[in-house]
């Protein structure tokens, strides 16, 4: 039985590659296989694997079956030739960066970053001698001028987590390119459904699939998708002997059962999170609303060439700052007050105290956000109950 083939939409893929029931005993969903390790025919079957001389299985921490179906299909949604799982988005993000740098290497970053990101680059990598340059990625054109010989990776989330700044992949990736060094994009926000890095030139992507690729809240997972040759390397030395950041099976499993719906999903977020961010455009107690579906966002029209919508993320900034966004957040009845996003419910929360906290006061100004702003990851409820929660909320405030 063949489920899909390469000519398969998007949807097929995501519901079928990678897997045929008649594998299994003609069970519809892939077997969540609970084992650390797995039995040798003889000793040297199992030297052999250890080797690499031969195919197979060894211990979970580098490869699962349910994982493997996983990641052949996000490689296949993601136009990539292979992935790895991991336990998380940072387990990814660490994988990637641990095995490909080196003491003496440098890091060009997107000064907008998750706030562990943005972290880890600001407070920790140092400590194992790679230097970070954070530079305005928006504009491609101050790339060439911050590359040093040093410079390894270029590390970019578009839209960026949390003020939507949009980043031109292909224009970093061709400059990447002749550089040579690796472009790789965060693509958490987007999913492949949305946008789809590798074919626009970028090197590796990495996504937390806790989000929108999981969708419901209910796990932790990390997806890094690139070449072969790239992904063994993280595989066997990134998580196998650096992080140690394995999925498990039961959340490999979750994020396939994610997946099946991932393209409705995503349409669903997208078409009412386009809707809100215009009803709160127009709504006088809001100062400015980032969505790169609208009209007045900087990066509007690079937004639409490089993505197939304009994703379920919104970010607001009220007209009396701080004190009324916090207001704000605490009249919402429907939206969840909760960091994270993608997930079936709409959650909000406030950056600089919560997801973004890791940067200080002075430091979110110059990366590009204020303590005021809000976040909103639009869920899959009815357009108009979000709607007149959100206006409602505002309209008390105001009062
Ligand atoms: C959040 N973000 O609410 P995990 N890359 C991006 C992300 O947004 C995240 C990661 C990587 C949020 C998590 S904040 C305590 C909650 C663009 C996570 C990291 O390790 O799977 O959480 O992914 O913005």
């Amino acid at each position: 039985m063949r489920n899909d083939s390469p000519k398969s939409g998007f949807a097929t893929r995501a519901i079928h590659h990678g897997y045929d029931p008649l594998d299994y005993h003609g069970a519809l969903n892939p077997p969540v296989f609970l084992t650390s390790t797995y039995a040798f025919d003889r000793s040297d079957t199992g030297s052999a694997r250890f080797a690499g001389a031969a195919q197979g299985y060894v211990y979970s921490r580098v490869g699962n079956p349910t994982a493997s179906v996983l990641e052949s299909r996000i490689a296949a949604l993601e136009e990539g030739e292979a992935a790895l799982a991991t336990s998380s988005g940072m387990g990814a993000l660490t994988a990637v960066l641990w095995t490909l740098l080196n003491a003496g290497d440098e890091i060009i970053a997107d000064k907008t970053l998750y706030g562990c990101t943005f972290s880890l680059l600001r407070h920790h990598i140092q400590r194992f001698g790679v230097a970070v340059r954070f530079v305005d990625l928006t504009d491609p054109a101050a790339l060439p001028a911050a590359l040093s010989s040093k410079t390894r990776v270029v590390l970019t989330e578009t839209p960026a987590n949390p003020n939507m700044r949009v980043v031109d992949i292909a224009a970093c990736a061709e400059i990447c390119r002749r550089a040579g060094c690796l472009l790789v994009v965060d693509n958490t926000y987007c999913t492949p459904y949305l946008q789809r890095p590798l074919s626009l030139g970028a090197d590796l992507v990495v996504h937390s699939a806790t989000k929108y690729l999981g969708g419901h809240g209910d796990l932790l997972a990390g997806i890094v998708v690139g070449s072969k040759a790239h992904i063994e390397q993280l595989r066997f030395i990134g998580v196998k002997e650096l992080n140690g950041a394995c999925i498990s099976a039961i959340d490999a499993f979750l994020v396939l059962r994610g997946l099946k719906t991932l393209s409705l999903r995503m349409e669903r977020h997208c078409q009412t999170a386009r809707r809100l961010a215009s009803d709160l455009e127009a709504a006088p107690q809001v100062a400015r609303v980032d969505y790169p579906g609208l009209d007045s966002h900087p990066q509007r029209a690079l937004a639409g060439r490089q993505m197939k919508a304009f994703g379920g993320m919104i970010a607001l900034e009220l007209k009396g700052g701080l004190a009324a966004g916090r207001a704000f957040m605490d009249a919402l009845k429907l939206a969840t007050r909760a960091v994270s996003l993608g997930d079936a419910e709409t959650l909000v929360q406030h950056p600089a105290s919560m997801t973004h906290a890791t940067y200080d006061s002075e430091e979110r100004l110059r990366h590009g956000f204020t303590d005021g702003l809000i976040r909103l990851s639009v869920g899959l409820e009815d357009y108009e109950d979000l709607r007149d929660d959100l206006l409602g909320a505002l309209a008390r405030i105001a009062r």
